[in-house]
């Protein structure tokens, strides 16, 4: 059979090639198709079709065989076991002195001590000490309190350390001058110091003032100028030849714009400055 397959397959193959390329043929053979031949052989397998779809998912297996000395995954951490027994004490640390230990208890009661001075009286010393104090500071708070709040009652002022120089531009004759400052709750200036004096004529500038009248003179002993408490004078600041007691009547002092003092006639009309 399979010879004969052979056969025909052959004849198959020469035929074609015998047609192949050649002018068709009109050949006249009835117009009526030949006996179909035997089924050919398969023929090469195809190339490999692309992969397909993933299918759906399958059906849960069966439940495996136990593993044979295969470890399973380590299981969750279980819960932590009670603590192990106190460790033997380390050998001691060879690193830096580690931190202090604990406080120790409190030692013994020590010995009876020597016997003490006699004690304050029951809280009166200390505490009149204190109060003694507090006084002394209230009074000084007071005391500059009421001096701000005069301040604030003139036109300027300036401050020089614990002091406030104030006028309102005020002139007048030094009698005048005494009782405005007087009535303010205040005295006459008198610089104390370069400083103090600097001050003085930075308040003439403002006031465009020849002259200030100054808390100083020598009514009571011709050439010996004092205070208005009657105390000699610690600073001066004359100007070169004075004072002079000029035409002998010239016992009163006034700063003149440029800082220098001159002594002139109690009764000339000047800018008064008090001083708090
Ligand atoms: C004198 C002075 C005096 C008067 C007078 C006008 O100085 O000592 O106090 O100011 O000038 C020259
Ligand atoms: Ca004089
Ligand atoms: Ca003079």
């Amino acid at each position: 059979m399979a010879l004969l397959k052979l056969f025909l397959g052959a004849l198959l193959l020469l035929q074609f090639v015998l047609l192949d390329g050649a002018e068709p043929q009109n050949l006249n053979c009835p117009a009526y198709g030949g006996v179909p031949g035997t089924p050919g052989h398969n023929g090469l397998p195809g190339r490999d079709g692309r992969d397909g779809k993933d299918g759906a998912i399958g059906p849960k297996g069966e439940k495996g065989e136990p593993g044979v000395n295969v470890q399973g995954t380590p299981g969750k951490a279980g819960p932590s076991g009670p603590a192990g027994a106190k460790g033997e004490r380390g050998p001691p640390g060879a690193g830096a002195q580690g931190p202090p230990g604990k406080v120790g208890p409190p030692g013994a009661v020590g010995p009876k001590g020597d016997k003490g001075n006699p004690g304050l009286p029951a809280g009166t010393a200390v505490q009149s000490a204190l109060v003694t104090q507090l006084q002394s500071d209230v009074k000084h708070l007071r005391d500059r309190l009421t001096a701000v709040e005069k301040v604030l009652g003139f036109r300027m002022f300036r401050k020089v350390g614990q002091k406030y120089y104030v006028t309102n531009g005020l002139k007048g004759n030094f009698e005048k001058a005494l009782k405005f400052c007087s009535d303010a709750g205040a005295k006459i200036v008198l610089p104390r110091s370069e400083d103090e004096n600097k001050v003085i004529t930075s308040l003439q500038a403002a006031l465009e003032s020849t002259y200030v009248y100054a808390g100083a003179t020598d009514r009571q002993k011709e050439g010996h100028f004092v205070d208005m408490s009657g105390q000699p004078l610690t600073f001066t600041k004359w100007k070169e030849n004075e004072p002079n007691d000029h035409n002998g009547g010239e016992d009163c002092t006034a700063i003149y714009k440029s800082g220098v003092w001159n002594d002139i006639n109690c009764n000339s009309e000047w800018h008064v400055v008090c001083e708090l």
